[in-house]
């Protein structure tokens, strides 16, 4: 019988340390205190109990019974005391693994991008994203009836502004507000209405570089490109440049590199580039008889697609975690 009422009060005391709430402790009471729990139950016939026995069941069956109750009232004024306290925290347990964050592979190539430049003397220009007509088409020499300027291949926004839609925009309020020489990048984002696929994005950034001084020439424009081909994508990059028409350039050529696409050599196009038309110069208010320049401007997607092997423009802007992970 004594066992039995040792045993009862162990494992009374053991289920009470686990009560962590009141409903918990609730079910605890019941079990054991309630009319109808295991105290009542275990409760001594002493008519059953021998004689001799009698008095020590009974001391110990009450003494089981009061160690039971203060230790519920113990639990409970705690458990009162933690609630008003706020939540408890166990301080010494591990916390949860937090996955270390990592930048953008755009951002990193503009990084990059920035580097190799400025290893190269160019500082780097900034230019509103919401420009006026003046810089984005007028200064530039694109004249009214242009295609460029058109609704349908521009956002415009109200009276004569738009979302720029190439960073050529920089040559000109860098060139309004210094004297030359100058020798300067611009990285940022430029705005489309093109229809979204593999290469083509609505929203994309251009690299815009500008130098001018006395005696710059076609040649220094190319060893620039190649020098930035050879540092960026290695030292087995070449640079080609075909004549095109840029209205702010003259001449004026389309900018490829060569490059591995699938382990094969190919000529990949990223940009645009020129001699800095003499309407330009005058436009910012530098004589054309003066001065020189080249400028040229390469996508920025183009150029991260083609070094990391990405084959779609549209997943550097989804912000999957899986895709932008392995970089
Ligand atoms: C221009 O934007 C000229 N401003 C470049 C220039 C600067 C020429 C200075 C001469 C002197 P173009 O429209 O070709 O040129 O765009 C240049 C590059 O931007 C393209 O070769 C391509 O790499 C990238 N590009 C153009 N449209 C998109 C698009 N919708 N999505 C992603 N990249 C694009």
């Amino acid at each position: 019988m004594l066992d039995q009422l040792d045993k009862l009060e162990n494992d009374a005391l053991a289920a009470l340390a686990t009560a962590h709430d009141n409903d918990v402790l609730e079910q605890w009471r019941i079990k054991y205190l309630g009319s109808k729990g295991a105290v009542k139950t275990a409760a001594p016939n002493m008519r059953e109990v021998p004689a001799e026995q009698r008095s020590a069941v009974g001391q110990r069956f009450n003494e089981a019974k009061r160690t039971l109750e203060a230790a519920y009232e113990q639990r409970k004024s705690s458990l009162a005391g933690a609630a008003k306290a706020g939540p408890s925290y166990d301080v010494t347990e591990p916390g949860l693994p937090i996955g270390a964050g990592r930048r953008h592979i755009l951002s990193r190539t503009i990084d990059e991008i920035i580097e190799v430049f400025a290893r190269m003397g160019f500082t780097v220009a900034y230019g509103p994203e919401v420009e006026d007509e003046r810089h984005n088409f007028v200064a530039l020499n694109i004249p009214d009836d242009h295609p460029a300027r058109d609704p349908i291949d521009n956002f415009y926004l109200e009276d004569d502004l738009l979302l720029r839609s190439q960073t050529s925009t920089v040559q000109i309020r860098t060139m309004e507000k210094t004297e030359p020489p100058l020798k300067i990048i611009s990285i940022g984002r430029v705005y489309r209405p093109d229809t979204h696929d593999a290469t083509h994005y609505s929203m994309f950034n251009q690299v815009e570089g500008l130098y001018v001084d006395r005696n710059v020439t076609m040649v220094g424009l190319k060893t620039t490109l190649f020098q930035f081909a050879q540092a960026y994508f290695g030292p087995e990059a070449e640079v080609r440049i075909r004549p095109s028409f840029f209205p702010f350039t003259e001449p004026s050529a389309e900018v490829d590199m060569k490059m591995k696409v699938k382990g094969q050599w190919q000529w990949v196009e990223l940009g645009g580039c020129g001699m800095v038309d003499p309407n330009v110069f005058t436009a910012v208010g530098y004589d054309p008889e003066q001065w020189t320049g080249f400028a040229f401007g390469l996508g920025i997607e183009r150029i991260a697609m083609r070094k990391y092997g990405i084959a779609d423009i549209r997943w550097l802007y989804e912000n999957d975690a899986r895709f932008l992970r392995q970089f």
